[in-house]
């Protein structure tokens, strides 16, 4: 649900990088950050749980482009990725406009990547929206792994129709990094010029 801010003519889109523990959520979001020029970003916060090695989020506007005169600023957002942190999980995607699926290509993390799209799709149901309706991309992480699954049977798996668009990437070196953003940015914004 993108919001307007007229005074500031912006509009605002709620990206979140989904996706199971330890896939490269946060080094997405660092890794964008860090590659956007300094004016066009807002700052990075974190909110860190007491006792585990995950963010609680990370937040990043970022600009890219104008719709109708009105400038358009992309907050990111990653989610925990350990089961108990459900709760937050579901949080983080009230309003979504957008999701980036971050996968793993460990082969012992293949169950967790399907647990975690299902679990995805649990949580949307929450606020009576379906995966196939939200701008959604599949991003298919540490392809540098020498063990890394192929990626035709991690599409398989996790979007056997084959209409999903899917990025290989490498995000600690930057690869495939910016591609899957632009290319759910690109549904985000095809989506709102057929509302509007
Ligand atoms: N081999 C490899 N490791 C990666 C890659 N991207 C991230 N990592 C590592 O995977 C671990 C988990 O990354 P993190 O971004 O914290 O995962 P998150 O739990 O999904 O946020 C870290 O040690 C990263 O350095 C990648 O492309 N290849
Ligand atoms: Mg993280």
């Amino acid at each position: 649900m993108s919001t307007i801010n007229f005074s500031a003519r912006e509009i605002n889109f709620k990206i979140v990088y989904y996706g199971p523990g330890l896939s490269g959520k946060t080094t997405n979001l660092k890794q964008i950050y860090d590659h956007v020029p300094g004016e066009s970003k807002g700052e990075m916060v974190s909110l860190q749980t007491e006792d585990e090695r995950t963010l609680f989020f990370d937040f990043l506007p970022l600009d890219l482009g104008k719709v109708n005169g009105f400038k358009t600023r992309f907050h990111l957002y990653t989610v925990p990725g350990q089961v108990f942190y459900n709760s937050s999980r579901r949080l983080i995607l009230r309003g979504v406009d957008g999701v980036v699926f971050v996968a793993d290509s460990a082969p012992n993390r293949l169950r967790a990547n399907a647990e975690s799209l299902r679990n995805l799709r649990e949580n949307l149901e929450e606020y009576n929206l379906r995966l196939g309706e939200v701008p959604y991309v599949l991003q298919v992480n540490k392809r540098d792994l020498p063990d890394a699954v192929p990626m035709e049977m991690i599409r398989q798996v996790l979007d056997p129709s084959g209409k999903v668009g899917a990025f290989e990437a490498v995000a600690a070196e930057f690869k495939g990094v910016v591609e899957p953003l632009k290319a759910v940015s690109k549904l985000v914004l095809e989506k709102l010029a057929q509302k509007t």
